[in-house]
């Protein structure tokens, strides 16, 4: 079926070629086929892959702020190049985003201007404080390890950059999760003190990892704002057909709960919610509902919001000389290599 329809966008076309385009791409979504940049698609679809995309990259870059805050006090060599290695891994997802956004014809440049003027979102989960070292442990432990259910099932996500992008991602993302927990182990076997710093931690890392991670309730409750709760069902309901998103937010939050629960017991910390229990008849463990009040709570709970976009501006500021030169050296070549 590939190959049979492919076009660039923006050509003046008749009703009767759109409805024809339109059920191409739609066969191609049913059979299970990777939608490819060159291929026709609605512009809702497009505008709808370039927020998810965006915000995504723009998680990745500015959530690599809380744990590189801990480089400089890493407790030995081995845990830095550790946490180096993992921070530098989250710069590099961001750039495979930006580079798959932009096949869908927008600009990185203008990615960071919508992140920088705050007309573009990251992930509020980075806007909580990373207080001590055990932050570095639960962060990579919950928050990469909510990633990781999440991104997995966007690895079959219909848009193929996105998916190849992904696929990747979650290689290095698995690591991070083994890196969280093993930071976390290292604590828990250590003093009473050291316990009790993973605790906190762990406490401080739980609702931003399980609220914020998968994105608010599936269902209206309420506390819910009708006209956001309805545009949000609506674009999941939409994100679901296109084949963009495969699970609904709930479902995957479940997972990531049913994952959670045993190796914190492995690792000897509490999980912060009275509520969690295994459901024999269910086969889940039950756990305090996500609702609306509680996303929104927890969207508002991070105190480092203003910092980390401020922060984010100033380096992006200082680099302005690497993309000069990145420039410079692209136009030198160019000028090479053109026919004299
Ligand atoms: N924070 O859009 P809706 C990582 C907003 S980073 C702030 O229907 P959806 C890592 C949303 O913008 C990778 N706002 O949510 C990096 C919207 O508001 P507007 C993170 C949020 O699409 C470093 C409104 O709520 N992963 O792993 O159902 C270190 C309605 O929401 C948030 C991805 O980005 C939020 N968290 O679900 C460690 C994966 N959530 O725009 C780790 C890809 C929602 O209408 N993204 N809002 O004003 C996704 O799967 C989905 O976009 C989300 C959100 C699950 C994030």
């Amino acid at each position: 079926m590939k190959g049979v329809v492919q076009v660039r966008s923006g050509l003046p076309r008749s009703a009767a070629e759109e409805r024809l385009l339109n059920e191409h791409f739609k066969a191609l979504l049913a059979a299970d086929e990777r939608i490819e940049p060159l291929d026709w698609m609605p512009e809702g679809y497009r505008h709808f892959l370039i927020r998810q995309i965006a915000q995504h990259a723009h998680s990745e870059i500015i959530g690599m702020q809380p744990e590189a805050a801990w480089l400089t006090r890493a407790p030995t060599l081995h845990r830095k190049a550790a946490l180096l290695a993992k921070v530098q891994d989250e710069a590099g997802h961001g750039l495979y985003l930006y580079s798959a956004a932009e096949t869908l014809g927008v600009d990185r440049a203008d990615l960071l201007d919508a992140l920088h003027n705050g007309r573009q979102q990251y992930s509020a989960t980075f806007n909580y404080p990373a207080l001590t070292w055990a932050d570095t442990g639960a962060i990579a432990w919950l928050t990469d390890g909510a990633a990781v259910v999440n991104q997995v099932r966007l690895r079959d996500t219909s848009y193929g950059p996105y998916a190849r992008a992904v696929r990747r991602i979650c290689q290095e993302e698995a690591f991070h999760v083994r890196l969280g927990y093993d930071t976390l182990l290292a604590l828990c076997r250590g003093t009473a003190e050291q316990q009790e710093m993973a605790q906190e931690a762990v406490n401080r890392w739980w609702i931003p990892a399980v609220a914020l991670m998968f994105g608010p309730p599936d269902t209206a409750d309420a506390h819910a704002d009708a006209r956001t709760s309805a545009i949000g069902a609506a674009m999941t309901r939409r994100s679901m057909t296109w084949g963009i998103k495969r699970n609904t937010n709930d479902e995957l939050r479940q997972r990531f709960v049913d994952n959670c629960v045993p190796q914190a017991e492995r690792l000897g910390v509490t999980l912060p919610d009275p509520a969690i229990r295994w459901n024999q008849d269910r086969e889940h463990y039950d756990f305090t509902p996500v609702t609306w009040k509680v996303f929104r709570d927890a969207l508002a709970g991070g105190s480092q919001g203003s910092r980390r976009l401020a922060h984010r501006v100033a380096v992006h500021q200082e680099g302005a000389w690497v993309r000069a030169a990145v420039n410079a050296f692209a136009g030198r070549r160019e000028a090479v290599r053109a026919p004299s």
